[in-house]
């Protein structure tokens, strides 16, 4: 141990400073890509900034969409658009960046946003969803966690390869969700011999971890690291990390909630994906996965309207989208962080040695 009070502060200075050299700390940048408080603000800012790629959703119905508080606020109290086809029925409202951002080589990307959700008539412990096989006619049953059945959402997007990262804040709960969509919903036009194409072997997706909340609001944030690992935090708590992505986390024997499995052995994307795009919206999440997919017409499930809207919606508010790229630690940090392991070694070293 350092027994000079002076030197022990001045050697504290140089571990914090390694510290946050090895971590990237001193070269990270992080912007705000939309707080909402730009003097003016309004409905026309934030469409300069958010797009609506798939329409405008229950919002088409009534528009509640309020950015006058600071912040983006929307109210769907009881959903009303549903549709029986997969992915057109989970979008009850979404909105991407117009930007987006690159995923620097060797480094990690980071979104974060603010986000309240109130959900109304939804099951925190999970609601049973009804309906049939559709070749076979056969029923179909699965209990829908509480995020499922309405979410706000935060999504983490790549265009290109299909792959997401989301959070879906609910009433009492929220979940982190990964998966991979296929082809056939990103780009229908792609041949299935073009070696981008993602079909069924390489499509997943799974819901990772469940957590009880309280109340908002809540620091949703998920970091993307280009060596093919995803972490998500909550108010700054780590709750899922994910190593290998693009491999589905059943075939890769990660812990998860075991919602839905993989018809496939997945991808590795690690240096694939090269921008992401920050979403936000309401989301349901009620079908069984392949979700209708063409090349598993056996697995394909019907669930009626009157089952995907039961009375459930959500009240929600998002704010201070921030994106923080921190580029891959250079020859210094790694100097640095070989130094500080030297250091902490000698350290213990002389803590052993010194009689007590
Ligand atoms: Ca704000």
């Amino acid at each position: 141990m350092i027994s000079n009070p002076k030197r022990r502060a001045r050697a504290g200075r140089r571990i914090a400073w390694l510290l946050a050299l090895a971590t990237g700390q001193a070269t990270a940048a992080t912007t705000v890509y939309d707080s909402f408080d730009t003097p003016g603000y309004s409905l026309a800012s934030y469409n300069a900034k958010w797009a609506n790629p798939y329409g405008l959703g229950e919002m088409t119905l009534a528009d509640t969409r309020d950015v006058s508080a600071g912040n983006f606020s929307i109210k769907a109290p009881v959903f009303q658009t549903g549709f029986d086809f997969s992915v057109y029925d989970h979008l009850k409202y979404i909105a991407t960046s117009t930007q987006s951002f690159a995923v620097p080589t060797g480094g990690s990307l980071t979104f974060s946003s603010t986000i309240s959700a109130t959900a109304y008539n939804t099951q925190a412990t999970g609601r049973t969803i009804h309906g049939s096989y559709i070749q076979s006619g056969l029923p179909y049953t699965a209990t829908a966690m509480e995020g499922q059945q309405a979410g706000a959402v935060m999504n983490m997007i790549d265009f290109s390869t299909g792959q997401l990262f989301d959070w879906f804040v609910s009433g009492s709960t929220a979940f982190t969700l990964i998966e991979r969509l296929p082809s056939s919903v990103t780009n229908p036009a792609l041949s299935p011999s073009d070696p981008n194409y993602v079909g069924i072997d390489k499509m997943y997706t799974q819901i990772i971890k469940q957590i009880d909340i309280g109340p908002g609001p809540h620091v949703a944030s998920i970091t993307y690291s280009d060596a093919g690992s995803v972490s998500y935090f909550l108010d700054g708590t780590l709750v899922s990390q994910i190593d290998n992505v693009g491999i589905p986390l059943d075939k890769q024997g990660a812990n998860w909630s075991g919602v839905y499995p993989s018809y496939g052995p997945g991808e590795a994307l690690s240096g694939k994906i090269h921008s992401m795009t920050i979403g936000h919206g309401l989301f349901t999440l009620l079908d069984a996965f392949p979700f209708q997919h063409p090349d598993r017409p056996d697995l394909a499930v019907s669930i009626p309207v009157s089952e995907r809207l039961f009375g459930q919606g959500m009240d929600a508010s998002f704010d201070n989208f921030t994106v923080t790229a921190v580029p891959e630690p250079g020859s210094w940090a790694l100097l640095a962080g070989g130094l500080l392991l030297v250091g902490s070694i000698a350290r213990r070293r002389r803590r052993f040695a010194a009689p007590t």
